[in-house]
């Protein structure tokens, strides 16, 4: 199968083309990676890559709870056990670093939270205390934006002192960069916002920024052109993302990671873009599709060289040993949605590896 090819992903060295999609679990009180962490984590490490779950860069980016962050020197210790033990099991790991925008709410860190433009997401936020109304986000002045960058370039110092192997940029399903990107949730008229260019802008001073700390054949960044996330919408998606894509030709990037489906729906045949192939279109590097692949599925993908690489989420939860599994074509165990966000051990560290 070609899912077990091995593949040079700029410096590292991959197994096989399975990669462990990120993955929100709501499994680190006080924002803190713990033991339960390094458990879950090194027991997928024969995944070709691990991206970790979304880690916020800093207290405005949390838009749930219990999500681990990436800008203390506890959250990095905390890391460095993962990284260690993930290293130790034979694995592969980056980071993926993330700020939710207008999705978070004032219940995490008692601000505002802040956006590109003041459009509140329709629907509720998660907080421990309950779903509550979003509130309408502050959008940041443009001479703040440096400041979110910057803590973009902390979360990759970060990352780097954690001894991950490099880091992804969580630009999808709705979160801030993705606002940025998109005109439902960018109305500004500074460089910003307006033309896809100057959409983009955001994403590529985070770039510069991130790739300052690390080597860009170590950094990755998520898009997903189809939307559907957190009320995400854009007037032209296939020209916003045909652009931004190209524009991320001449970055030397590891990858760019693109998210087939709505987070939630079955997978590709409910897209209302094919967001791999327009990006496959205008980027020539590394892609990684993702979006309820089934191995065999993905193994089309891979062999109509839709993508290079393809990610599972949640067949990588429910069976450690999912290569294993693909490798000798045995059956997976099936995912238990009710505990994907419920916190503890259960559903998280206790899914059995075959015997
Ligand atoms: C599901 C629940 C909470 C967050 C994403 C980080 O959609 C997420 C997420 C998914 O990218």
């Amino acid at each position: 199968m070609l899912l077990l090819d091995s593949y040079q992903l700029g410096a590292i060295a991959m197994p096989n083309r399975m990669v462990m999609a990120p993955l929100t679990r709501n499994r680190a009180p006080g924002g803190i990676p713990n033991a339960l962490m390094v458990e879950y984590y090194s027991q997928r490490a024969t995944a070709g890559l691990i991206i970790t779950e979304g880690t916020q860069v800093g207290p405005l980016g949390q838009g749930y709870q219990d999500t681990p962050g990436i800008y203390t020197n506890a959250q990095r210790d905390g890391w460095r056990h993962v990284t260690d033990a993930v290293h130790r099991a034979g694995g592969r790991m980056f980071a993926q670093l993330w700020h939710v925008g207008r999705v978070s709410h004032s219940h995490y860190h008692g601000k505002q939270p802040v956006a590109p433009s003041a459009i509140a997401p329709s629907g509720k936020a998660y907080t421990p205390d309950g779903m509550k109304d979003f509130e309408t986000p502050r959008a940041l002045a443009s001479e703040e934006v440096p400041g979110v960058v910057a803590e973009f370039r902390r979360g990759a110092e970060v990352a780097h002192e954690s001894g991950f192997d490099g880091v992804e940029l969580h630009g999808a399903n709705g979160y801030l960069i993705d606002q940025f990107f998109q005109t439902g949730t960018n109305q500004r008229t500074d460089q910003y916002g307006g033309s896809p260019p100057n959409r983009t802008r955001f994403l590529l001073e985070i770039l510069d920024a991130v790739t300052s700390v690390w080597p860009a054949e170590r950094v990755g960044v998520r898009l997903s052109p189809a939307g559907g996330s957190n009320g995400i919408h854009d007037a032209n998606p296939v020209e916003t993302f045909s652009y931004i894509a190209t524009a991320l030709n001449d970055r030397g990037l590891a990858y760019v990671h693109v998210v087939e489906a709505p987070v939630g729906t079955s997978g590709p045949d409910e897209r209302q873009v094919c967001s791999t192939a327009l990006v496959r279109e205008s980027y020539h590097g590394t892609v990684i599709t993702a979006g309820g692949y089934t191995p065999e599925t993905a193994e089309r993908a891979v062999e109509k060289n839709c993508a290079d690489l393809v990610a599972f989420g949640r067949l990588f939860l429910a069976n450690p040993d999912l290569v294993e599994r693909v490798r000798r074509g045995a059956a997976l165990n099936e995912p238990d949605r009710a505990t994907f966000y419920a916190g503890g051990a259960h559903g998280y560290v206790d899914y059995p590896a075959m015997g």
